[in-house]
């Protein structure tokens, strides 16, 4: 009966960035209706469909529900059930054997997109045991934007969207779908609600083209170049602002030497971008004041990420619009327990020259191993053999570039663990599986750690299954048993305690507030300086030679070479549905999207003869999967989108779940890589199509 529903609120999290604020309702010790909350510090009510069908992901029948040891062949599907007890010995036992054979760095723990405050416990356990390497997805995710703002103006600049600006330009982020970091679309929407101009440049046509005054369609992988010409009319032009780069920038002459090479009309043979479309995006971004630029994720997806981002910080400094309400913010914390305590880094003071990736010479400050390097130190042990891994919330055999690497590597390992709600293609890989809980049901934190200045309530809503523990709670029990237990807790829940007790809060006390925001500061460099060696922006790097990075943003070509043999070019972007990989096997939403898809414009499906729902390969250098056809001129003739992190949840366990069939990533490849973060080119590569 409706009257006995009991009313709790948390915050949605694990399908996206996003952290709305919701309203659960409990029956019986189930839940049975979730809604926005209209007191939500993001969302203000507002919802999506997955959030409202989130506690589907807790009642699936074949979810874990103990842990497993492999028996048989590795990746064979034969298990047998273990107690917790026995599966924490035997997983500490094996990793600590590892330890005295190769040392601690032979062992390597494992994250995905961080999803909780277990991402962090992960880093500290690593640190605990002593092994510099955490592998994360950082490669093609954050880091680039995150360190390359770090390196250029001491901060990672993030979109305002929660103070009046005057433009938006929406570089590569679709957060109609992704909300990405938390920048909630409700945001966006109120924001164009009250007059703000926007800019979409997205070589799709995603909803909110519809709203934009002006939208470049570009050619995938261009982003650096377009981003140049931008520059070079902002700066021939004379539109920047005069007194910020005299008194805040260093090397501005360089860079106005360095745009010079790149007008509008040269950018746009390049890009396929207009140059008038060119110019008019330059002299919108600079006239409004301020004006916010939301940067997604693709322009981390290849080769040249380093350059893209390094133009687009260029523009926004020389534009005034760094550290203003409403331009790119330095997001400041809470008073809450900062990172490097939390995580222990003082305990493991030589990470820096003992990790993987110290071998390549990547960017200063990038603290975790690149997925491409963790695999050659596996299969070529380069620099020094790995031989261990433990890892949770991810599932590297659909999320990293090339597939097929990643399989052979974990064949390889001595010995692998996975956390995990449900048997993914990386699960099925482990020798032991352990049954997680999930969200609602246990107490968790959100968004520490992610650069936006906030940290939202998660608390635990309803039971988990008997077996299934919360992440934090198994790697406080493997941490007693792998490292010091007197830096463990009696209880995994202090964690949330340490975290907070800055602020003065219980964790019970900040589930009543919902959430901690961190101060609205703008313009502190006026008092302090930036961050930087030079105290100013830095438009030239000046610590290039020493890094061995390019001083000035540049165009050095796309990011793989053409090739008549593969004359589409290859994108993705993600799904509203589903969370990379996760979760196909929730029924209600995978009746949303059944099937992996790939768009193809009309003109190009009619050239291959394929209609609308017909099964399409798709073939690079690399390897063919299939997906079906959705013929939409949503992308250029010359572009086809086609769907990531598909498995079947429904195929053969023998197989691991058919990961190969449909999945984008047997299609990429780690051959070549950036420099800076080893990132592959997941996207912007050479593909053909044809009718199966
Ligand atoms: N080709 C291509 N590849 C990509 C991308 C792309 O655009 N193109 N995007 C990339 C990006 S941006 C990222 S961040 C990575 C993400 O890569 P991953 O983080 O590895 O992938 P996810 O599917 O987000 O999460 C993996 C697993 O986490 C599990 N999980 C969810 N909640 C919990 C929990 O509480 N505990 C535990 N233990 N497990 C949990 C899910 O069941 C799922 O199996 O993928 C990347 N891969
Ligand atoms: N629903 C849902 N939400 C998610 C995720 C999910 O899987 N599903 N994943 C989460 C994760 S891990 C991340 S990192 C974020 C990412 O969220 P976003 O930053 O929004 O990233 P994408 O959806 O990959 O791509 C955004 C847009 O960039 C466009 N694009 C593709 N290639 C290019 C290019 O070369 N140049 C330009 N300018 N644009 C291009 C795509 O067409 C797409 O519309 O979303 C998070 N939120
Ligand atoms: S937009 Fe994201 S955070 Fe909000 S309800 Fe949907 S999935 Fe949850
Ligand atoms: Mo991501």
């Amino acid at each position: 009966m409706a009257e006995d529903i009991k009313w709790f609120k948390t915050h949605c999290s694990r399908w996206d960035h996003g952290g709305c604020a919701l309203l659960v309702g409990v029956e019986d010790g189930k839940i049975t209706k979730i809604k926005g909350d209209p007191d939500g510090y993001l969302n203000k009510g507002y919802t999506c469909p997955k959030g409202r069908l989130s506690a589907e992901r807790l009642n699936h029948p074949d979810r874990l529900q103990y842990p497993l040891k492999r028996v048989g062949e590795r990746g064979a599907g034969k298990w047998q059930r273990l107690s917790w007890e026995e599966a924490l010995q035997e997983t500490a036992d094996r990793l600590n054997g590892i330890k005295e054979k190769y040392g601690a760095r032979g062992v390597a723990f494992g994250v995905g997109m961080p999803k909780g405050l277990e991402h962090f416990i992960l880093i500290r356990l690593a640190n605990l045991f002593g092994s510099p390497n955490v592998i994360a997805s950082q490669d093609i995710c954050h880091a680039p934007r995150e360190i390359t703002g770090v390196h250029t103006c001491g901060f990672y600049p993030v979109a305002d969207l929660h103070n009046p600006t005057k433009l938006v330009m929406l570089f590569a982020s679709n957060i109609t779908d992704t909300n990405e970091e938390g920048q909630i679309r409700s945001n966006l929407d109120e924001q164009l609600k009250n007059g703000t101009e926007l800019i979409v440049v997205d070589p799709r046509n995603i909803e909110l083209v519809k709203k934009a005054g002006l939208w470049l369609r570009l050619r995938p992988g261009t982003a650096h170049a377009l981003v140049l010409g931008m520059l070079n009319v902002v700066i021939e032009e004379g539109l920047y602002d005069k007194e910020f780069v005299e008194k805040w920038t260093y090397g501005f002459e360089d860079l106005a030497r360095q745009v010079k090479d790149y007008p509008p009309e040269k950018v746009a043979e390049i890009t396929w971008v207009p140059a008038d479309q060119i110019r008019a995006a330059a002299r919108k971004y600079a006239a409004a004041k301020p004006a916010a630029i939301q940067w997604g994720n693709p322009i981390e997806h290849d080769v040249n990420a380093f350059h893209v981002i390094r133009g687009l910080l260029c523009l926004m400094a020389i534009c005034g619009n760094l550290e203003v309400a409403g331009g790119n913010v330095n997001a400041y914390d809470p008073k809450i327990m900062g990172l490097g305590p939390f995580v222990r880094a003082d305990l493991i003071p030589d990470k820096a020259k003992e990790m993987i990736s110290r071998h390549y010479g990547v960017i200063p400050r990038l603290m975790t191993i690149a997925p491409a390097f963790f695999r050659r130190a596996i299969l070529e042990e380069v620099p020094y053999p790995v031989k261990g891994y433990y890892a949770m919330c991810t599932n590297p055999m659909v999320a990293w570039a090339d597939s097929r690497k990643t399989y052979e590597a974990f064949q390889k390992l001595d010995f692998m663990a996975v956390a995990d709600l449900f048997m993914t293609p990386t699960a099925a890989m482990a020798d032991i599986v352990f049954p997680v809980a999930h969200q609602f049901e246990m107490n968790d934190i959100g968004h520490y750690g992610i650069g936006h200045g906030m940290v939202l309530a998660r608390p635990k809503i309803v039971e988990p299954p008997p077996e299934c523990w919360p992440d934090i709670k198994i790697m406080n029990e493997l941490g007693k048993l792998m490292s010091p237990p007197e830096l463990w807790k009696a209880d995994h829940e202090e964690f949330l305690e340490d975290l907070l007790q800055p602020s003065g809060l219980t964790y019970k006390q900040f589930c009543e507030k919902g959430y901690l925001k961190g101060p609205d500061r703008f313009k502190l460099y006026e008092e302090k300086g930036f961050r930087t060696p030079t105290g100013k922006v830095e438009l030239r790097l000046s610590t290039a030679e020493k890094f061995k990075l390019p001083a000035m943003p540049a165009y050095e070509g796309l990011p793989e070479a053409e090739d008549p043999d593969y004359p589409l070019i290859l994108i993705s972007s993600k799904s509203p549905n589903y969370l990379i990989s996760s979760y196909r096997w929730v029924k209600k939403v995978r009746e949303r999207e059944p099937d992996p898809f790939i768009e193809i414009h009309p003109d190009t499906a009619a050239r291959f003869g394929i209609k609308n729902g017909d099964d399409v390969r798709i073939e690079t250098k690399y390897g063919a999967i299939v997906q079906k056809a959705v013929v939409s001129d949503i992308v250029a003739p010359q572009v086809v989108n086609a769907s990531i992190g598909w498995w079947f949840p429904e195929g053969d366990p023998e197989k691991q779940f058919d990961w190969e069939k449909s999945n984008f990533n047997i299609l990429t490849s780690i051959g070549k890589l950036g420099k800076e973060y080893g990132t592959p080119n997941i996207k912007n590569i050479g593909c053909r199509i044809s009718k199966i």
